[in-house]
């Protein structure tokens, strides 16, 4: 008969969550680490990323001051780490056949990796529950690549397997090449891109990125969409990207405007000693939780609260 633990027992899961709001039948959220790294293309170690995350996450506080509430009332349960199999495209199913599960459960999916490949058995097990659901693609590469050192599941080619599912609206690109970009010129608008060099001086591609998109939105995110000065631990880095509060108020306006289905955060690429952006991944992570799945002011689900359009 299990008893109450002490509370000098801290949990060893994603936030340092309390076991009876971590516990998987009660909880509302599941976390799914997927530390795979067989792909990346310049620099190895994402396969490292869930546990850093987690870790990471364990030294911030429940309360956010910026929506004046604690999230961890709604449930986060953190799974244990799926194994990784040494093919990209098995490994995509293995992910595939997790979330289904999840997703069957009635659980919001957060997927943690882990290179980004991972991200297409997401979205086709999200797609199978949302039929009419657009993926949010937010990265400094188009990923848009029909195949990559032979691989169609390599890395560098998961938005081009996730637009043959939904349409795509990849926002922050700044490494991209030609073959993509007539790639998306010939998609007849079925993939929007957003790119950077538009971003950074002015934040009217918010409301633009919104408006591409349909009521139910899966979001992956690719940490190197983040600006290299506070994102250094990603495997193939670019300059000139996303700041911090830059990404929360585009998430906000997400959060505000949509039904954000399930959500991934791929490629970080812990670095020894530098733990800073590790904890940037983290909070990324519980923000993104408070922001899609509970209710604060002004979001969609505090709008469904007042007798607003969704369940
Ligand atoms: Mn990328």
């Amino acid at each position: 008969m299990a008893t109450k633990n002490p509370h000098f027992y801290i949990p060893f899961n994603f936030g340092a969550i309390p076991h009876e709001l971590a516990d998987y039948d009660k909880a509302k959220v599941a976390i799914l680490p997927v530390p795979y790294d067989a792909t990346t293309t310049y620099q190895p170690g994402t396969r490292n990323g869930p546990r850093a995350l987690i870790e990471a996450s364990r030294c911030l506080e429940f309360y956010d001051e910026e929506t004046e509430r604690s999230f961890t009332w709604i449930g986060v349960c953190t799974l244990d780490e799926v194994e990784a199999v040494d093919d990209a495209e098995r490994m995509a199913g293995r992910v595939y056949e997790a979330v289904k599960v999840l997703l069957d459960g009635n659980k919001k999916v957060v997927v943690i990796g882990g290179e980004h490949s991972i991200s297409s058995g997401s979205v086709k097990a999200h797609k199978e529950k949302y039929p009419d659901m657009a993926v949010l693609h937010i990265d400094a590469h188009a990923d848009m690549r029909h195949e990559l050192a032979g691989n169609r599941f390599n890395h560098g080619c998961v938005a081009r397997r996730i637009s043959e599912m939904c349409p795509l609206v990849s926002v922050g690109v700044r490494s991209i090449a030609e073959e993509e970009m007539e790639h998306i010129r010939s998609s007849n608008g079925k993939i929007r891109i957003f790119f950077a060099k538009d971003m950074h001086d002015s934040n009217s591609w918010m409301d633009a990125v919104v408006k591409s998109l349909g009521e139910n939105v899966y979001i992956t995110i690719d940490l190197d969409a983040f600006d290299i000065s506070i994102m250094p631990s990603v495997g193939t880095p670019q300059p000139g990207g996303l700041l911090w509060y830059q990404m929360l108020e585009f998430m906000k306006k997400i959060a505000t405007a949509k039904n954000v289905v399930g959500f991934d955060v791929t490629e970080l690429m812990p670095i020894p000693g530098n733990n800073a952006p590790n904890v940037l991944a983290a909070k990324l992570v519980y923000k993104l939780i408070g922001y899609f799945f509970t209710s604060f002011p002004g979001s969609s689900s505090s709008a469904a609260a007042q007798g607003g359009k969704k369940a």
